[in-house]
Formats: structure tokens, sequence, C-alpha cells
């Protein structure tokens, strides 16, 4: 009898901090210069270093880009810091494809899962090591670093659900999470 010889994993996953590991993975940063339109306070904005990295992706590819029915497996990191009162976070999106939804999962850290329906109606889920977060399609989804160190979670998308980042920048979210006597509030931010 022939044996049969296995297939490679598409990559490693380090279950100690989420990172990915392996040929096909891909990243990029978002800056602090990058993420003007998400922070509410523009003067102590302007004080900070433009260069600052305010979180890292990455994420290994399954299928083709933008095939339908494929997934695409990834983690954010995203630093500890603070604009003014309101911490460090992701820009946040809806998906280009509405009704695409999305698991996140924490490793390590502490902070807020926001998010918000097409009506601006917001929710947010606290997030800590080992909570898991479903995000239902038609939903956009922010984190926010409410701790003092790193926040690391792994992700799960479709491929072919798309960011859009405009309606963010222009709108933004509902909800905003500011250090309020030391302590994560929640807020509304209505436009
Ligand atoms: C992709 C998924 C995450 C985010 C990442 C950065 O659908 O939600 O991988 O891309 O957390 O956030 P943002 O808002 O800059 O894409
Ligand atoms: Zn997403």
């Amino acid at each position: 009898m022939q044996t049969v010889p296995p297939n490679s994993p598409l990559a490693t996953v380090d279950w100690r901090d989420g990172s990915l590991l392996g040929p096909g993975v891909q990243q990029s940063e978002k800056t602090l210069g990058q993420l003007q339109a998400v922070f509410s306070d523009r003067s102590e904005f302007a004080a900070m270093d433009p260069s600052q990295v305010v979180y890292r992706v990455q994420w290994v590819p399954a299928e083709g880009a933008n095939q339908e029915g494929g997934l695409l497996w990834g983690n954010t990191t995203i630093q500890p810091g603070r604009v003014g009162d309101e911490y460090f976070m992701t820009h946040g999106h809806f998906h280009l494809k509405r009704d695409r939804a999305e698991f996140y999962a924490t490793v390590q850290g502490e902070g807020m899962l926001v998010l918000m329906d097409e009506n601006r109606r917001g929710s947010y889920e606290p997030m800590k090591p080992g909570s898991l977060h479903y995000i239902n399609g038609n939903v956009a989804h922010r984190v926010v670093n409410t701790g003092s160190s790193q926040l690391r979670f792994v992700a799960c998308w479709p491929t072919d659900a798309g960011h859009d980042y405009g309606t963010i920048a222009e709108e933004g979210f509902s909800l905003r999470v500011l250090c309020r006597a030391g302590l994560a509030t929640v807020v509304r931010s209505d436009r």
C-alpha cells in the first residue's frame, strides 16, 4: 500500500498571543496619523506623534481574493494609549458586503467591542481573555483598548466581506469609550 503525504497547514497560530506564522501571512499597521478622522479631541491629537503605531493586523487568506464562500483568519494588536480621554482603538468599519458577519475572540488584554447598526443603534461588549464575540452582518464594529497593556484578538470573516471605512470616517460611531475618573465609560456621541 502507498502512504499518503500530508498537506501543509495554512499557517501556525501562536496561542500565547494569537500571532500568525507562515509564508502566506500578510500584515498592515495603522498609525495615529491615519486615524485622524476617528478621535474626538483634535487639539490633543495635534500634539501627538502621527507616526506612532496604534495597531497592527495580520491575516492569512485561505482562498483567492474576494472568493464568495471563502474565509479569512487574522489577528489585531492594539497598543495601550489615549488621545485626551479617548482610548486607542481601531478605525472601525461596516463590511462593504453589508450582510457579512464576523467572529472575534480575545487573547490578551481588556477592551470593548463597540457595535452600531445602520440606524446608528449602538451597543458594546466587554472584551477579556477568552471572550468570544459574534458580529452580525449589517453591523459596524470597532475595538477599543481600555487596558494598560496590548489588547490582542483573533478574527474570522468572509473573504468577500470588504471594508467600508468611509461611512465611519464621515459619520462616526454613536458610542465612544472614554476614561472618566480612571474608569472606562461609554457615552453617546451622536452627530
Ligand atoms: C476585518 C476585521 C479585522 C479588522 C482589524 C482592524 O473584517 O474586522 O481584521 O480589519 O481589527 O480594524 P479596522 O477597522 O482598521 O479594519
Ligand atoms: Zn470586519
